[in-house]
């Protein structure tokens, strides 16, 4: 035996990154080794955790081990598992939508509206429909930033508005009517059956019903929102996690430009 590493049992372990055939690392290349955790309706015993092994072959895992598990609270019991996951994924064949925008920092940002547009560019954002979660939106527009990245407010040709939590989409575009706003910024959190969907959905239409959505850079974002989804629900970009005011007002900077002088 030489070169590479052996396990226990003397078999070479397989060491090939092959990125047609990727699939999760644990200690080795190729080993498929996966964390799961997940919780069954059914009482705490040796019984449930059989059944959580049984679940984890069914979902295409092998040698799979309860590592952790508790009574939830009576008659559900939560776990925590490994098993070696058997499925690929081609890599070299992934191609995923994104907003393609040049990111500028705030300074040259605010260079860039003073040359291109010539005024402050109107931005209204809001967590909208019964979202209560406020943090996404505020990182993108708070003034003192999040992460190292100032938000949009701190922009000095940015005229920002943050709504807040919980603004109904009626109420959202009345205030972009108002502040005859340039770009509006929805900011969605939860998506427990759908929620997410049928809220933003719910305000196309009625951007639509006013005349408004052509007239407005619509933008989307939250941890479970992508690029993708955003196209499809007729939004002009989505942002997931990871994103900053940087490529938020880039983006609308751009994107405005592009709708004003061509
Ligand atoms: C804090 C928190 C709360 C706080 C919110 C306080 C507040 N003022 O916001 C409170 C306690 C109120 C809360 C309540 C609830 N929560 Co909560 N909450 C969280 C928690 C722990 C953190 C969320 C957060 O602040 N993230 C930090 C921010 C910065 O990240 P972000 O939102 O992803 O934002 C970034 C990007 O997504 C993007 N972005 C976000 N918005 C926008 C908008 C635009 C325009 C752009 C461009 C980008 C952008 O930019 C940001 C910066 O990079 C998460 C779990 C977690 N660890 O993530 C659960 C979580 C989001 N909550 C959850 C749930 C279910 C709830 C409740 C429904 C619980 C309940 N049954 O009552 C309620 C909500 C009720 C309601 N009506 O909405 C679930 C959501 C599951 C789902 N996908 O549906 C989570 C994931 C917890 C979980 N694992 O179950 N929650």
């Amino acid at each position: 035996m030489s070169g590479g590493l052996y396990s226990m049992e003397g078999k070479a372990f397989d060491q090939t990154l092959d990125l047609k055939k990727i699939k999760p690392y644990g200690d080795t290349v190729n080993d498929g080794k996966t964390q799961l955790s997940f919780t069954l309706p059914v009482p705490c015993n040796d019984e449930a955790v059989e059944a959580a092994k049984q679940l984890i072959k069914k979902m295409g895992f092998e040698n799979p081990q309860v590592v952790f598990y508790k009574e939830l609270t009576q008659g559900f019991t939560f776990f925590n598992c490994y098993g070696s996951c058997m499925h690929t994924v081609d890599y070299t064949n992934i191609h995923v939508p994104k907003v393609e925008s040049n990111v500028m920092d705030m300074h040259a940002c605010d260079e860039f509206i003073k040359e291109r547009i010539g005024r402050k560019i109107v931005v209204v954002g809001a967590s909208t429909g019964t979202d209560a979660h406020t943090v996404g939106i505020d990182a993108i527009m708070n003034m003192k930033g999040y992460a190292g990245h100032y938000g949009i407010e701190r922009y000095e040709m940015f005229e920002a508005l943050n709504m807040g939590s919980q603004v109904p989409n009626e109420e959202f575009i009345a205030k972009a009517i108002e502040t005859k706003a340039d770009a509006l910024l929805v900011s969605q959190t939860v998506t427990q059956k759908d929620v997410h969907i049928k809220n933003m959905t719910e305000l196309v239409e009625l951007l639509e019903a006013e005349g408004l959505r052509d007239k407005v850079i619509l933008v989307c974002g939250g941890p479970r929102i992508n690029h993708e989804l955003a196209k499809e629900l007729g939004y002009d970009a989505g942002f997931s996690m990871n994103s900053y005011a940087d490529d938020v007002a880039s983006y609308i900077a751009h994107e405005l430009d592009k709708r004003i002088n061509g």
